[in-house]
């Protein structure tokens, strides 16, 4: 992409409305603009972000045997009233009423449509388990939407929903669920910390949040200091025992469950082995077992012959969150740093001196070797100052930066910037371009 015809929308200045990194950058660095409170609208960069994240997740998802469908964002009450969440579920839920005079509204979350469409479909126990789920938007009208995507009343979700003939099999799926967190999460370049959590609206009686550290989150972490430091095993075999894993990360809590505040520090510890810090909630996994199936008669014939209702969990990652959180987990002052695995695009190739007649055939040449090879790149062939070409491809944080201008260009060299430590080094033209994998 030619940074002359990219539509991207850098600001020099910090915007006043936004009180976090992760917003200020990403206004700055032209991913988003705001519609209206919690409603944003995602141009091209922070789009190409947004895609690679939901791509990862899409993986690990399917990776785990879940099966990918797409419900309506707008739903019918009825559904809701069946399982006694439509009076509940207060302010938070937007309310619609169509031409008919008839009760609808925008999905803040999908148990009742999925509970609806297994009961229409799935009428015997052989074709359980199943995932189904979904990358979709919902909305939640919340008190106060803030930190630009954080909390946003629209928001991209990545919800799961699982089925399974009784409590083994749901405990199966959950931990199955646990584990593609933890893979879809390190995948990102993130070190999330999975909580016992409190079910909420959802309901049920087991329950983890995944946690990501931060110093701007307004959730807290209490665990042992191990759980920092474990790492996510890179070859998963889901049809395994996955029990042991699971246990392993989850033996690790403090020896309370309960809502630890925590101080301004990053990570304190407060006792001996036990820490406490701040951080995002980017994922929340439920069992709450026949809570739905109950109530919406989601009931499938057993091995025997009888009638069971079916064991259900549900599983979210926040994915346009997640968009913040890699940000806040990732930046510096100069802007943003992407991990290699989100970046908008790998290279940022800048021409020091445009109208510069070699300066212009070696980037343009190099622009066009690095695309031929599948290298995405962002070529900034503008005519500006370097200094602002720097400033600029340091805030959009892409991993690396090709630099050309006429001095190298006589000697046959390039300076290749990485974005993530700041080095650059020299090297010829053949070298930089396989560093790239080009
Ligand atoms: C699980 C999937 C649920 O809604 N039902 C379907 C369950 N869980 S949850 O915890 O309420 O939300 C899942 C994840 O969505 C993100 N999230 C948000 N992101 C941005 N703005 C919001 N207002 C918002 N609310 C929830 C979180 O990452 C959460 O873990």
């Amino acid at each position: 992409m030619r940074r002359s015809v990219f539509f991207l929308p850098t600001l020099k200045e910090n915007p006043a409305e936004a009180q976090i990194v992760s917003h200020r950058l990403m206004l700055r660095a032209g991913m988003i603009r705001q519609h209206a409170a919690g409603i944003y609208n995602w141009l091209p960069l922070g789009l190409r972000v947004l895609r690679k994240v939901e791509r990862i997740v899409r993986e690990e998802q399917d990776a785990a045997g879940a099966q990918e469908i797409l419900m309506p964002t707008v739903q019918s009450a009825e559904l809701w009233r069946e399982s006694g969440r439509y009076e509940d579920y207060g302010k938070e839920m937007l309310r619609i009423t169509d031409r008919h005079e008839r009760d609808m509204l925008y999905g803040p979350t999908h148990e009742e449509v999925v509970t609806d469409i297994f009961r229409q479909n799935i009428k015997t126990y052989r074709d359980l388990p199943k995932m189904l789920y979904q990358i979709h938007w919902k909305f939640r009208d919340e008190v106060r939407p803030r930190f630009g995507v954080m909390r946003g009343r629209e928001f991209l979700m990545k919800d799961n929903y699982s089925f399974d003939l009784d409590f083994a099999g749901a405990r199966r799926s959950y931990n199955r669920m646990f584990v593609a967190y933890l893979r879809t999460f390190a995948r990102l370049g993130l070190k999330a910390i999975p909580m016992r959590a409190d079910a909420g609206p959802i309901g049920g009686d087991l329950s983890h949040e995944f946690i990501i550290l931060a110093e701007t989150g307004e959730s807290g972490v209490f665990c042992h200091k191990g759980l920092l430091e474990m790492t996510v095993p890179s070859n998963v075999d889901y049809e395994g025992d996955l029990q042991l894993l699971v246990d392993e990360w989850t033996s690790l809590y403090a020896a309370t469950d309960e809502k630890h505040d925590p101080g301004s520090a990053e990570v304190t510890e407060i006792a001996d082995e036990l820490v406490s810090a701040r951080g995002i909630e980017i994922g929340h996994i439920f069992y709450f077992g026949t809570k739905y199936s109950k109530a919406m008669n989601a009931v499938v014939t057993g091995p025997g012959g009888e009638p069971v209702t079916v064991e259900m969990g549900s599983y979210g990652i926040g994915v346009s969150r997640l968009v913040g959180g890699i940000i806040e987990a990732s930046h510096d002052d100069a802007g943003i740093i992407w991990p290699e695995s989100v970046a908008p695009f790998k290279v940022g190739l800048i021409n020091l001196k445009v109208g510069d007649a070699t300066t212009d055939r070696m980037s343009e040449a190099l622009y066009i070797t690095l695309r031929k090879a599948g290298v995405e790149v962002l070529y900034d062939d503008r005519d500006e100052r370097a200094g602002a070409k720097f400033a600029d491809m340091d805030l959009i944080g892409l991993p690396w930066q090709l630099i050309v201008g006429p001095k190298g260009v006589a000697r046959g060299v390039v300076e290749l910037k990485n974005r993530a430590t700041g080095q650059r080094e020299e090297i010829s033209v053949d070298a930089a371009l396989s560093r790239l994998g080009a």
